[in-house]
């Protein structure tokens, strides 16, 4: 009994090691739906938005992210203070088991500090997310104007904030 059972430990940390190093999505971190606000030519910062679903029986703790068109990435999460809509930034991002955590325009999203050059429409941006276990899950984010549920207030609020 001890024996398979160890066995069984042991073949779950080789294939998320093996997803890491293949840098595909792993098994236990879904990615879905992931997609970069296209921004006027000259910004220097836009967000990213996406579907966190963690598929494993433990919580996945996400410690940084980042994007190849983008100097660095930070975690944000906005609330209401007063009446006012205010981001904060975030340490990390914890998915529970079977938790989907939606990182959507007005709550928690990503920021893309830094660009190379403003996401177009059309284009593919690459989001790699770092997990605490060491291993990295990354995705292709397509750019788009707006998500297909709600408007644009949010690009404006980053432009305050950076
Ligand atoms: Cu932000």
């Amino acid at each position: 009994m001890i024996r398979i059972g160890m066995a069984a430990f042991f073949s779950g940390v080789m294939s998320l090691a093996m997803a890491a190093e293949q840098g595909s999505q792993a098994a236990v971190l879904a990615l879905e739906n992931a997609w970069v606000r296209a921004l006027p030519p000259g910004q220097p910062n836009t967000a990213a938005y996406l579907m966190l679903v963690n598929l494993s029986e433990e919580a996945i703790v996400v410690e940084s992210v980042s994007a190849n068109v983008a100097e660095r990435v930070e975690i944000h999460t906005t609330r209401s203070v007063d009446g006012l809509m205010r981001m904060e930034q975030l340490q990390r991002l914890e998915v529970g088991p079977g938790q989907r955590l939606a990182l959507a325009p007005g709550g928690t999203h990503l920021m893309l500090l830094g660009l190379d050059a403003v996401p177009i429409v059309g284009d593919a941006v690459q989001l790699c997310f770092q997990l605490a276990s060491h291993s990295q899950v990354c995705t292709s984010a397509d750019v788009r104007k707006n998500s297909d549920a709600s408007g644009s207030q949010n690009g404006q609020n980053h432009q305050l904030h950076h």
